[in-house]
């Protein structure tokens, strides 16, 4: 007789096998999907029951959906956030942000965390302190399209969201 609990782990592990064997075939060169056991190290994602890998929505705001996702690289000690962007009939990957741990720290886990942020408006830190703020950021973000939460625990919070202008990606740190 299985129990609630061991059917709910079961689910997990088929859940997070299915999502690494889809989403590791498509990555760009050179990074994969985070191991369970790299995981396993961060409390904040044990006690959230989310590994805060992946986020979809339409980022881009062209009617399809993308996918951000905190990745591992082969090649070297670290890790990167990555998103699939439509372009058109197809996707592009971009790769906007890289970790590198050095040799020196070879045994890193996953320090960054990723989520959907579907607000309509923020306030940057740039309202709280001036000093803290490029020349040329606003204190407040008023977004059209969903953002890249993109983050640590308990630390800064950054969004990467999409300008129609540059037709790319920006970065702004905004409040808690
Ligand atoms: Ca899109």
């Amino acid at each position: 007789m299985i129990d609630l609990r061991s059917m709910l782990q079961l689910l997990l592990v088929s859940a997070c096998l299915c999502l690494g064997s889809t989403a590791a075939a498509d990555f760009p060169t050179g990074w994969r999907m985070p191991l369970a056991a790299e995981l396993k190290r961060d409390l904040f994602r044990q006690l959230a029951n989310n590994p805060y890998v992946e986020a979809y929505a339409d980022f881009n705001g062209d009617g399809v959906g993308d996918a951000a996702y905190i990745v591992k690289s082969v090649k070297f000690s670290g890790e990167a956030l990555v998103v699939r962007l439509s372009q058109g009939a197809s996707f592009d990957w971009q790769v906007l942000h890289t970790i590198d741990w050095g040799t020196d720290s070879p045994n890193i886990g996953v320090s960054m965390a990723v989520e959907v942020a579907a607000g309509r408006e923020y306030a940057t830190v740039c309202a709280e302190d001036y000093r803290e703020c490029p020349i040329d950021e606003m204190d407040s973000l008023v977004l059209n399209n969903p953002a890249i939460a993109y983050f640590r625990f308990e630390s800064a919070r950054s969004l990467f969201y999409w300008s129609d202008q540059t037709n790319s990606f920006s970065r702004a740190w905004i409040r808690e």
